[in-house]
């Protein structure tokens, strides 16, 4: 099992639409448009969608909800959690704090940078090695686009070659 998690509009509902080839996931423009955790079999994986954090247009209430819902879903049921970070911005603070709780929580977790179709080629390479100073635990970090394609070969040639032939399930 596979969740995706990652702040509002980072692009997780779309990406999941990108690897399943398939308009399954709610994509939208306005941020706080996953509202439940959702799941979605493919062959071998289970994959898991769930509301962004970090979206300041919902009360505070109902962002204390959803977040203690998703943690306590992910303590439970202990998924490998892809962390979706959107690669035109430095790392967010809301990110680090994320990747410390999923520590924590002593889940297995990697990084996917987003949208990289809006990044040049100099700035892949000074991302790529942000990914790596900023997140030197995670199992693995690429940069991924939903809209192109980009990165979704070698994601998924990681989860065959590895994630699934490995104790991550
Ligand atoms: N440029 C670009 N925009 C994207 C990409 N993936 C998603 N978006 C846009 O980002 C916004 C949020 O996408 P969504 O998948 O709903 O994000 P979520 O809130 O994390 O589920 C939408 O306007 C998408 O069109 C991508 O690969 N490249
Ligand atoms: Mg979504």
């Amino acid at each position: 099992m596979m969740a995706l998690s990652g702040r509002s509009n980072v692009g997780k509902s779309s990406l999941l639409n990108a690897l399943l080839k398939a308009s399954v996931a709610a994509v939208s423009r306005q941020p706080g448009c996953t509202r439940t955790i959702w799941l979605y079999e493919e062959k071998d994986i289970v994959w898991v969608d769930m509301p962004g954090y970090g979206y300041a247009r919902i009360s505070h209430a109902q962002r204390k909800a959803w977040q203690q819902e998703i943690r306590a879903f992910l303590k439970l049921v202990r998924p490998f959690v892809w962390v979706l970070v959107d690669s035109r911005l430095p790392p967010q603070a809301l990110d680090l704090a994320w990747v410390s709780f999923l520590e924590k929580a002593q889940l297995s977790y990697g990084i996917l940078a987003t949208k990289v179709d809006d990044l040049t080629q100099a700035q892949r390479h000074y991302q790529r090695k942000a990914l790596l100073e900023n997140f030197p635990h995670a199992s693995w970090r690429g940069f991924v686009s939903a809209r192109t394609g980009e990165g979704l070969p070698a994601l998924r040639e990681w989860i065959q070659t590895s994630f699934l032939k490995h104790d991550y399930l």
